[in-house]
């Protein structure tokens, strides 16, 4: 059995953007049941500091079998589909190239600034730092947006079919969920509504938000 580590408890700002939710999607895309393992303080969870041993950082996600132990979820998404081919991986090495590229685009080119800009609206907003900081954050997203949804062009997927680089792209998108940015751009709003009305995401994003909830309902250790 596969397993996917995973926070019990976050605040509920993060809830529905924690990355083991792109594990989770790449896991119900290939139809591959797996077993979330809970990371926290609440009883039968593995503890932070036992939990480095999988994930060195203590960060999740990470993912375990019985030949694989794995962290980053770019490097698990993108095994998981080398592993399941053609779902989110083409055969074809070009193609398998493009993938690739479009997933380091997602987690390099685009996730820096957005996460640059995600913490300075969900962890700093009060400090004096973050709102002189802001305006220019929101303007390198904004650029790098723009610059996406030209590239994108009028297709459909990053890469022909949908693939590992859209659970990456369209997960990092979804980190702007309290901003309009991703909205000033319809092709990029249309893009990452095609990818979450996928009834893969639809499970994935259930079960990451039941385990919260399970975790919540837990007595206190
Ligand atoms: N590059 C890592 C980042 C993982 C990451 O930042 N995870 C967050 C949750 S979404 C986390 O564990 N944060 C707690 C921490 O950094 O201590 C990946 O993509 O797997």
């Amino acid at each position: 059995m596969i397993r996917c580590y995973a926070f019990g408890w976050v605040p509920p700002f993060a809830r529905g953007l924690v990355r083991d939710l792109r594990v989770r999607w790449a896991l119900e895309e290939l139809g591959l049941p797996y077993e979330a393992r809970l990371v926290g303080d609440a009883p039968g969870a593995v503890p932070r500091e036992a939990y480095r041993a999988v994930q060195p950082f203590g960060q999740v996600p990470a993912l375990e079998d019985d030949e694989l132990a794995l962290f980053e979820s770019g490097a698990i998404v993108f095994t998981l589909a080398e592993r399941h081919p053609p779902r989110l991986l083409a055969r074809d090495p070009a193609t398998r190239a493009r993938v690739l590229q479009w997933s380091f685009a997602a987690l390099n080119t685009i996730e820096m600034p957005v996460q640059n800009l995600a913490a300075i609206d969900l962890f700093h907003a009060e400090e004096s730092w973050a709102k002189e900081r802001r305006p220019a954050a929101v303007e390198a997203v904004r650029g790098r947006l723009a610059e996406l949804a030209r590239c994108l062009g009028g297709r459909d997927f990053l890469v022909d079919a949908f693939s590992a680089a859209d659970i990456l792209m369209a997960s990092v998108l979804r980190i702007l969920r309290h901003t309009d940015l991703v909205e000033e751009q319809p092709a990029l709003a249309a893009y990452k509504e095609r990818c979450e009305s996928r009834p893969a995401f639809a499970r994935a994003l259930a079960a990451q938000l039941s385990d919260f909830a399970r975790g919540e309902t837990q007595p206190a250790a």
